[in-house]
């Protein structure tokens, strides 16, 4: 079987990935079997640049095909930001919730978008990047346990919950990472048989 290591120190992707993929015949590796991968700097401009730097550094390092994403929230009231630096925002998950209900308080555009960008990487190259969003609202407080992150103050549009509240598998199936992930798949199965060779 095929296999690919995902390049994230983040569990909660990992299993969302495994998820995302268990139906797609390849073998998902984590950072886990790689412990002494180091920390990869992430000093890119875009999500693009960052999700690239993170997968070129494990196709390296693993010597076998990587993906990394590099994910975050825009909020249209805050211009953007956090965005590429939606996990520096704050130290902890819940100080970033509260620092951005702090930023937005009184505020009536309550809009925003998860966006996640998958850079696939061979061989040190990028073999190509693919962008995913899910639009929707900051809710005025958190709600719900699941997911991570930002997931309980976001509310997809269509939908009366946040992430936070979601089953995992409906957040799966509509969030920013599952509709990079479409793309990803399709562009493996129209363009590359080079997955399938023995690494
Ligand atoms: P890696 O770089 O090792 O993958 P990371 O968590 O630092 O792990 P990013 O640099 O891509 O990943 O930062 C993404 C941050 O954006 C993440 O820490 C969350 O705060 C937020 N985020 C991304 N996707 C999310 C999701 O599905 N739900 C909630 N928050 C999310």
């Amino acid at each position: 079987m095929a296999y690919i290591v995902v390049a994230t120190q983040n569990e909660h992707k990992v299993d969302e990935y495994r998820e995302l993929l268990k139906d797609q015949g390849v073998e998902l590796r984590s950072l886990k079997e790689y412990p002494n991968f180091p920390e990869v700097e992430e000093n890119g401009k875009t999500f693009a640049e960052n999700a690239a730097l993170k997968a070129v550094a494990a196709s390296k390092y693993c010597d076998v095909p990587a993906f990394a994403d590099d994910s975050g929230l825009e909020v249209e009231a805050l211009d953007g930001r956090p965005g590429i630096y939606s996990a520096r925002y704050a130290p902890t998950s819940a100080e970033r919730i509260e620092k951005l209900l702090g930023e937005l308080e009184g505020c009536e555009n309550r809009r925003a978008r998860f966006v996640c960008v998958i850079a696939i990487a061979i061989n040190g190259e990028v073999i190509e990047t693919f962008e995913g969003e899910v639009k929707g609202v900051i809710t005025a407080i958190p709600r719900g346990e699941g997911g991570f992150g930002y997931d309980p103050v976001f509310q997809p549009d269509g939908y009366d919950q946040t992430f936070g509240e979601m089953a995992p598998e409906l957040k799966n199936s509509i969030s920013h990472r599952a509709n990079a992930v479409k793309k990803a798949v399709e562009f493996i199965e129209d363009e590359m048989s080079v997955l399938d060779s023995d690494f």
